[in-house]
């Protein structure tokens, strides 16, 4: 019999919803809900990802995943602790222009508005357009911007020196598994007027958030 950190990788492998909930009621026994989403969530999404690499998967299998990794996050959001606190800032989300990968993004989404943040989700396929009227109309404290394709590291940088142009220098926190620190540090921090953080994960955006002073 798979242990449970198995049956739940293999879940989102599968793209099958069947047994998810018992499966994550019982992996709430020994872990907190980030770490089942860190931990063996993740580690299915990464099996689909080279699965898709090495074209045993097809885009629609992968979307299946994806909707089991949805469903998932949607179940363990309930138990994740949330902060009463008042309210410490806004902040402006988006997948960048080009992209349709959300999981990231939306998680980001849960773990910063559980701890005290009002947050303002764009949604995916933002153009430098629709965040600089955004920004001029929600004066957000920061703005986090998601991409997963390599081109999208480029259209992040295309972003930012629009936003510069545009006379916005709001912190940007950037993420995504294409990006690295390095090229968020040596690119494309040099091209804009604000602070421009690198975030490894959700959790390491909302530090960096909660790092930033105002
Ligand atoms: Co796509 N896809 N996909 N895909 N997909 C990748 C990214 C890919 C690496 C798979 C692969 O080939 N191995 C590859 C990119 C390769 C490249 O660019 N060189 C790829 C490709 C090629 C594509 C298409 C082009 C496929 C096609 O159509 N031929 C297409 C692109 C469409 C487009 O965007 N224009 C495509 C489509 C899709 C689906 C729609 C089927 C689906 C997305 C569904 C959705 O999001 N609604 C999908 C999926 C699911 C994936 C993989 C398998 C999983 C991504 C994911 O959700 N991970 C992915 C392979 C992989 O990553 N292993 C892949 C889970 C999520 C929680 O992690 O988003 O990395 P992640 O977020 C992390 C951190 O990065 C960080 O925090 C999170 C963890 O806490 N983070 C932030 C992210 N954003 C942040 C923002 C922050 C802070 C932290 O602050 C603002």
């Amino acid at each position: 019999r798979l242990s449970v950190e198995e049956r739940l990788a293999g879940t989102i492998v599968e793209g099958s919803k069947e047994g998810l909930e018992n499966d994550l009621y019982e992996a709430l026994t020994k872990y907190r809900p980030l770490e089942i989403i860190n931990g063996p969530l993740m580690k299915g999404m990464e099996e689909v990802g080279s699965l898709f690499n090495r074209n045993q998967l097809i885009v629609a299998e992968v979307l299946q995943s994806a909707e089991v990794m949805k469903a998932a996050v949607t179940i363990l959001e309930a138990y994740m602790e949330k902060a009463e606190e008042a309210v410490k800032g806004k902040i402006l989300l988006a997948t960048v222009k080009g992209d349709v990968h959300d999981i990231g993004k939306n998680l980001v989404e849960i773990i910063l508005s559980n701890n005290g943040y009002k947050v303002i989700n764009l949604g995916v396929k933002v153009s430098s357009e629709q965040l600089i009227e955004a920004a001029r109309k929600e004066a957000p404290d920061a703005i986090g911007l998601s991409g997963l394709l390599v081109k999208s590291v480029q259209q992040m940088l295309l972003t930012a020196q629009d936003l510069q142009a545009a006379g916005i220098n709001t912190p940007l926190i950037l993420g995504g598994a294409a990006l690295s620190r390095k090229y968020t540090e040596e690119k494309i921090a040099p091209q804009y007027g604000g602070p421009v953080l690198y975030a490894r994960d959700a959790m390491d955006g909302l530090n960096l958030l909660n790092g930033l002073k105002r």
